[in-house]
């Protein structure tokens, strides 16, 4: 069988989730391809030492310049942080290596565009990683919506909330820093929830913002000892946090729908909260992460006397992906999604056809992104070109 072989670069919680999904898609479906653990690539070569012992990567690199360069690697996965995706994936582009990069695709519009234009010039496969939209229970809703069973679509509601950095001694992690982040939940958390709107309404024409930093300087990190979602600080010097903590925004879909969208990271007692909600004329859905397998779905054909929301369980073989996992009933997880991406991904480059989202739909996420940003900054609503 064909080899497809993997460098990674990041090695953390993307990093993991990641290896994980490269190993368990061939166990668990049929690929043309197999993909192969290559090469992995960080800064910290013990840690990078452990990881790539424990996920099985063949090497460790430990300039990504070099991995990305090397013969024996096809494909280029990016799990490091915003900052680094630009110019890894120009670099990959230049030596002609598929691209699976983590979400949000880049710091900003202008280079999301040039990563998206240099790919497809080049032709290599290219795919921004929004693991939601391979939730079967996700895909349920874009069959429901295609199908017609929601009719036309009015509404929007989106959520995307955590609690991570509620504490104000939680350490300025690079998150919360500008020049590695780019953004707060907006770019973290908002792209997540825009990625699913554009999937499930359509395309964006005009957007209001508004965003708070309520924690204005935090304790320097202990590198080694922080993360996502975990941190420890260093000492008693503080820097200032540089983007923002939560993003509340407002955008009207060129179908006409209206959407809202809250990302936060202070929203206590909510951890990884991904919640949406989409109103039609004929039905409405609601999907929350924490309840992956379901889709609530409000049928307005039903009899009067037995209308409600009905608890869709996406478990039977008939929903995309499912039966090449458990019998019926038997749940899914966090991780499936980052497998099922694999696979298509795998597919894509196999098929020699595009994988969404890709690129092209990076740039259409980070147009309301920044528009978002630019009308918290005016006090404007901005119209997308
Ligand atoms: C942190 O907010 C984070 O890890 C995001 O970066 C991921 O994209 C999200 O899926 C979970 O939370």
């Amino acid at each position: 069988m064909k080899k497809l072989n993997v460098g990674i670069v990041g090695y953390k919680f993307m990093g993991k989730a990641h290896s994980n999904a490269w190993r368990a898609a061939p166990l668990f479906f049929d690929l043309d391809a197999q993909p192969v653990l290559k090469v992995a690539c960080g800064r910290n070569q013990e840690s990078l030492k452990k990881f790539a012992d424990h996920w099985g990567w063949e090497h460790t690199e430990k300039d990504w310049k070099k991995m990305v360069r090397r013969d024996d690697v096809d494909i280029v996965d990016i799990s490091a942080p915003q900052h680094l995706h630009y110019e890894i994936a120009l670099e990959a582009i230049a030596a002609g290596k598929h691209i699976f990069c983590e979400k949000p695709l880049a710091m900003n519009l202008a280079q999301a565009r040039e990563m998206y234009e240099k790919a497809e010039k080049k032709g290599v496969t290219h795919y921004v990683n929004h693991n939601y939209r391979r939730c079967p229970a996700v895909r349920l809703a874009k069959k429901l919506i295609d199908d017609g069973k929601i009719g036309r679509v009015f509404h929007w509601r989106g959520a995307y909330l955590q609690s991570w950095i509620v504490d104000p001694n939680f350490p300025l992690t690079w998150h919360l820093q500008k020049r590695f982040a780019g953004s707060g939940p907006q770019g973290d958390l908002n792209s997540h929830s825009v990625d699913l709107a554009r999937y499930l309404v359509g395309d964006v024409r005009t957007v209001a913002c508004m965003t708070a930093r309520f924690v204005k300087e935090r304790p320097l990190p202990d590198e080694a000892a922080s993360g996502t979602f975990n941190g420890k600080s260093a000492g008693v010097a503080k820097g200032a946090v540089t983007v923002e903590d939560a993003a509340f925004m407002t955008v009207e879909f060129v179908n006409g729908a209206l959407g809202s969208f809250e990302a936060s990271r202070f929203a206590l007692g909510r951890k990884n909260y991904n919640y949406f909600e989409i109103y039609g004329s004929k039905g409405s859905i609601l999907f929350d992460l924490e309840r992956m397998n379901e889709l609530k779905f409000f049928d307005g054909g039903d009899p009067a006397d037995a209308q409600g929301f009905r608890t869709i369980i996406a478990t039977e073989g008939v929903h995309d992906y499912v039966a090449n996992w458990w019998p019926p009933g038997h749940i899914i997880g966090y991780e499936h999604e980052f497998v099922h991406a694999v696979v298509d991904f795998v597919k894509a480059v196999c098929s020699k056809t595009k994988i969404e989202p890709n690129f092209h739909d990076g740039v259409k996420e980070m147009e309301i992104l920044d528009a978002g940003l630019r009308s918290a900054k005016s006090g404007k609503v901005v119209v997308l070109g």
